[in-house]
């Protein structure tokens, strides 16, 4: 049996796992790796299932074009000539912004280094985005405005030693299992632990207090909890003065929410208001962690402001066991940023708008580059329903089935004169594609991923692609090439080599120093040991700036024809669109069909009975799945998770967007629902 160490392809906790084959080069199993500094001997269930969707025979094989609107076979050589050619005729027809590409979290740090050079360098077009812009967009812009960085500010290792968490927003225990399995052991250690989450989730079940404030008043609670910690002078003077900026501002912006004010928004008592502030400030240190519940909003990049500010006003940052924690998603979503796929930056967060930078990046490529940030893939979206952009190249997303309102999304995609896809299954947005490419994936390629606490890992080949796959940068290479663009790399750890030279954060990033734990940047030079806590002395703007917000409701709230709330996300099992777990026979077995999720009280109401089909309608579409009664959530709402195309919860989602991250407004819409 073969033995190799590679990064877990699912969630960005970041898990080290053996893939073992045997003699013949297939597949056996998983193993954890017993002495890596995060997974430390364990797995959750994804993790011993990461080898299972591998050797599926749906994968991809072989190149297909469409002919006579069916679906064909080619060689390579066919495939990539007609993108070049297609691409490459719409930028020449139509400018070069009339095209988007989508990279993909799911890809290593070099794949997403590569596609961007291929957008910026090889058409022209700033263009770039991925599914960050669905996740934790509203992260990036809030703490870089405010901090200067939009990172997860410690580390998994701080959860060991902090006095309190404040998991906002976060089903931990089921969407980052083994962050959440750190939490549920501080917390048998002594830590207090608060939830705020409308849903009885598994941690709320640990909390020392769990708040169930309505989705989308989290705006309020924050304000709520930070007028009453000033209100009894709980707030940390001297971190106020060193080290922040904008305090009078922000003390001006808190005066309207009062306990009384707040609980008129949230749904709750005004002493557990109360209660929260006090429990939170007298922690010596505390970590927030937050996810979706807090970013996915129409004023989400303002939910992460008033956490921001809630961990400046108390001094917990730049500490250990304290800090400002996102939870990252995707195994590398947190690399596929820092590699600059998003429209505004390169690699390292270096803006495009920025002449000494465009210079940088320039000469390095050896051609002239364009000035304008692009295009987030929300707006590209909309761009391409209303026929203002005409080509797209999507490498390892489905926004068919993750992207809101999917009525507009199938009209935008059928709508482009040429769409490619490259992905290692035939996904539904693969169908709609003119020509498919067949990838590699993790564990047929090398390459580096970055997790939640920004470390740098390596991913290591176990075995050989199935039929022609090729890895994916091999395959942006080729395109790269058609371009007339350098690119002739032996492998990964050489385009790590040219990231490196490029990118600050990453240049002391090289393949021999990741061996094990890998490295967390930033990790400026070669002798750099890395980072395990940002903002230390100083943040990385200077002063952590505080940045007031006002209320907003969400976009589209319950009313007499849509009379239920709609929260949407995921299960432990599964993943996203599917396309690799509903493929993974184990995890498969344990969730088969779409469900949807609702109080006993409302669900007699509506004369529904467990297990019964059931009709769910929003302005935008309607679903049918099987309903499942439980008080996990409190009356007035549903929760659907977004797995199942047969009953796809974004076909009911409101693209209502954050004006200024652009995210969707995945957590909040009005639905009605009624037995079929
Ligand atoms: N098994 C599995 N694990 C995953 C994923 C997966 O698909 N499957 N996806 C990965 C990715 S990319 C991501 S981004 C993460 C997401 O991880 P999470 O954000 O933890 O997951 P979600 O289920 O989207 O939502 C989390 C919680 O937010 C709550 N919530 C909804 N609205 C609000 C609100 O207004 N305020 C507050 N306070 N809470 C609210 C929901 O009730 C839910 O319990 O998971 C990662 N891990
Ligand atoms: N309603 C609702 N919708 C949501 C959310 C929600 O909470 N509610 N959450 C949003 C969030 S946070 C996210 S991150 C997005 C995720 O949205 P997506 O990124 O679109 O979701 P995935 O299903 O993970 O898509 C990854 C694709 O990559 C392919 N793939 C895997 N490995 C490789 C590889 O090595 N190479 C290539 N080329 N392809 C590969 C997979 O087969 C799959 O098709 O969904 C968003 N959508
Ligand atoms: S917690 Fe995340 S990284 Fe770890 S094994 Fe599970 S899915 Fe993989
Ligand atoms: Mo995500």
């Amino acid at each position: 049996m073969k033995t190799t160490l590679t990064t877990c392809p699912y969630c960005g906790t970041g898990c080290n796992l053996y893939l073992l084959s045997d003699d013949s080069g297939r597949l056996n199993g998983v193993e954890p790796a017993g002495n890596h500094s995060v997974s430390r001997g364990q797995l959750c269930l994804k993790g011993w299932n990461a080898h299972a969707f591998v050797e599926h025979p749906e994968r991809l094989k072989a190149p297909l074009v469409r002919k006579d609107g069916k679906l064909q076979p080619v060689d390579w050589q066919t495939a990539l000539d007609l993108i070049d050619e297609k691409l490459g005729g719409i930028a020449a027809n139509h400018g070069p912004d009339s095209l988007m590409f989508l990279s993909s979290a799911k890809v290593s740090n070099e794949e997403n280094y590569l596609l961007m050079k291929l957008a910026r360098a090889g058409y022209g077009t700033n263009n770039i985005d991925h599914c960050a812009r669905l996740c934790h967009s509203s992260t990036v812009t809030a703490l870089v405005e405010t901090l200067g960085s939009g990172a997860m500010t410690n580390s998994l290792s701080c959860f060991e030693e902090t006095e309190l968490i404040f998991v906002i927003g976060s089903n931990t225990t089921e969407q980052h299992p083994l962050i959440g399995s750190r939490i549920l052991q501080a917390v048998q250690r002594g830590a207090e632990l608060i939830v705020a989450d409308s849903r009885k989730i598994r941690l709320s079940r640990h909390a020392d207090l769990h708040l169930r404030q309505q989705n989308g008043s989290d705006v309020a609670l924050l304000c709520g909890m930070m007028r009453q910690i000033l209100q009894e002078g709980l707030e940390d003077r001297d971190f106020i003065e060193l080290r922040t900026e904008n305090f009078a501002a922000l003390q001006a912006s808190l005066e309207p929410f009062t306990p009384e004010y707040v609980s008129g928004i949230t749904g709750l008592m005004p002493k557990q208001i109360i209660e929260a502030a006090r429990l939170f400030a007298n922690a010596d240190k505390a970590m927030i962690v937050y996810a979706m519940g807090i970013t996915q909003h129409s004023h989400g990049v303002d939910n992460v402001r008033a956490i921001s500010n809630l961990a400046l006003l108390t001094g917990n940052l730049g500490r250990p066991g304290s800090g400002i924690n996102p939870l990252r998603g995707q195994n590398n979503v947190q690399g596929a940023c820092d590699m600059g796929a998003l429209p505004d930056v390169y690699s390292g967060y270096q803006r495009v708008a920025e002449p000494r930078i465009r210079e940088k990046f320039s000469r390095a490529w050896g051609v002239s580059l364009p000035e304008t940030p692009g295009l987030m893939s929300t707006h590209a979206i909309e761009a391409a329903a209303a026929g203002k952009l005409r080509g797209m190249l999507i490498l390892g997303e489905n926004p068919l089935i993750s992207d809101a309102n999917q009525t507009q999304v199938q009209q935008a995609l059928e709508t482009l004169d040429f769409l490619a896809v490259i992905d290692i299954f035939p996904t539904e947005t693969a169908q709609l594609a003119d020509v498919i490419l067949p990838a590699a994936c993790y564990a047929e390629k090398e390459g580096s991923f970055t997790s939640t606490e920004r470390r740098i890992q390596r991913g290591r080949k176990a075995l050989e692609p199935p039929g022609s796959a090729q890895a994916d940068w091999q395959i942006i290479c080729e395109l790269l090439q058609r371009r007339g663009l350098k690119a002739d790399y032996p492998g990964p750890a050489e385009i790590m080599t040219e990231i490196a030279t490029l990118t600050p954060s990453y240049g002391g990033i090289s393949y021999p120093r990741l061996a094990t734990d890998g490295l967390q940047w930033p990790c400026p030079d070669s002798e750099h040991s890395g980072t395990p806590i940002l903002h230390r002395d100083r943040c990385t703007r200077g002063k952590g700036r505080f940045s007031p917000v006002v209320y907003r409701p969400p976009a589209e709230l319950p009313d007499a024809d849509y009379p239920l709330l709609l929260n949407t996300g995921r299960t432990g099992v599964h993943w996203h669109s599917g396309s690799m777990t509903r493929r993974s026979h184990l995890l498969d077995r344990e969730e088969r069909c779409a469900f949807v999720e609702i109080n006993p009280e409302d669900a007699s109401k509506d004369r529904i009975i467990e297990r019964q089909q059931v009709n769910i309608s929003s302005r935008r579409g309607t679903i049918r799945c099987a309903a499942r009664i439980t008080d996990k959530v409190p009356t007035g709402q549903i929760f659907i998770p977004f797995h199942f195309a047969e009953g796809a919860a974004n076909v009911l989602t409101n693209n209502a967007l954050d004006p200024e991250s652009g995210i969707p407004e995945f957590k909040v819409c009005a639905v009605r629902i009624a037995p079929c």
